[in-house]
């Protein structure tokens, strides 16, 4: 099977999960759940959701569990029918993945608030704060992060492994993890950070998330303590490379490719990668953290698709 065909069955099989724990729009308080789900549905590659489960099936693979591989040299899945999970794995690993999704698509709204970047478009329509106002913009971010931890909890993994992955999920969100990495951005915005400070700013807004989406799909599937930290350190390389390639979309892209604001750093004085190493060595760059993710990930017995992502990812175009 192309790489693209099997692309879309993960992309839509992450994205039923995750529409399926969104809430419903009724009762006084609807406006607000409308928003979170305007901030959800739609135009999102549902990136994490998709690597958290190929850390799930990666692991399971390595244990020759009986389960088939979700995608790979496997024949055994019911691509057909769009089956990529058993239900059982469904009801252990959805909730998180669709925690993961509202968590990322919450900082993504405050990320557009008046107050953060001030930006009126995301993937490809009206920012949230833009649709519903800047007081609705900003309970909608605060709801969907909660509402986060409230669908995480209906994992029917065993219960050690719940608790283990809502702390990773915490952690990797707030001032451990992608929140730290925002103060840093927002304090040294129009500054000039040194590349210890860049570091620490993309491994943890960009990094944290991507790094919580492995463990928390290592852990679900029993991986022990040095599986999870090889898939983290993968991770902290692929973060890197996302948000260096960001960081290079926000320069050579257009408004309707990226479905964002581009021109926003410079517009900004953000100092970014290009800033320190040009847009060449910054291209070279996003080439050698992939690889050595594809390195780490190859350590514990390899994943198809999953490589194939993340050279996906190298050239993508939003
Ligand atoms: C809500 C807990 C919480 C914190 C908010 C504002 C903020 C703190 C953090 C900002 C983090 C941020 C926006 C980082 C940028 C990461 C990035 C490159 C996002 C784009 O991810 P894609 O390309 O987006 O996966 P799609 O739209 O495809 O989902």
């Amino acid at each position: 099977m192309e790489f693209k065909e099997k692309l879309n069955l993960y992309t839509n099989f992450a994205n039923n999960t995750v529409c399926s724990y969104l809430p419903l729009e009724e009762g006084y308080h609807r406006t607000i759940l409308e928003a979170m789900n305007y901030s959800v549905i739609n135009g999102g590659k549902r990136l994490r959701p998709m690597m958290m489960m190929a850390a799930f099936e990666l692991i399971r693979k390595k244990r020759n569990a009986e389960i088939p591989p979700i995608v790979s040299d496997g024949t055994e899945v019911d691509f057909a029918h769009g089956k990529l999970l058993s239900d059982d794995d469904v009801k252990v690993i959805g909730p998180f993945m669709a925690a993961m999704e509202m968590i990322h698509s919450s900082s993504l709204v405050h990320d557009d608030l008046p107050c953060m970047d001030n930006d009126t478009l995301r993937r490809g329509k009206l920012s949230t704060w833009a649709k519903f106002g800047e007081d609705m913009g900003t309970l909608a971010g605060d709801a969907l992060m909660l509402y986060s931890f409230e669908t995480a909890a209906k994992s029917t993994a065993r219960s050690d492994a719940v608790l283990k992955a809502i702390r990773v999920l915490a952690e990797k969100s707030g001032v451990s993890g992608m929140v730290g990495g925002q103060t840093v951005d927002v304090e040294l915005t129009g500054k000039k950070p040194s590349r210890k400070q860049l570091e620490f700013i993309y491994r943890n807004k960009t990094g944290a998330l991507i790094e919580a989406s492995f463990m928390i799909g290592a852990i679900l599937a029993g991986a022990a303590a040095d599986e999870v930290e090889t898939l983290k350190e993968a991770a902290l390389n692929i973060g890197m490379a996302f948000q260096i390639r960001d960081d290079i979309l926000d320069v050579t892209s257009t408004n309707e490719e990226l479905g964002k604001n581009v021109g926003s750093d410079a517009e900004e004085g953000k100092v970014t990668w290009l800033t320190y190493f040009g847009l060449e060595q910054s291209e070279e760059d996003v080439k050698e953290y992939t690889e050595k993710a594809v390195e780490d990930v190859r350590k514990l017995g390899g994943h198809e698709f999953l490589e194939e992502l993340l050279r996906y990812l190298v050239d993508r175009k939003n």
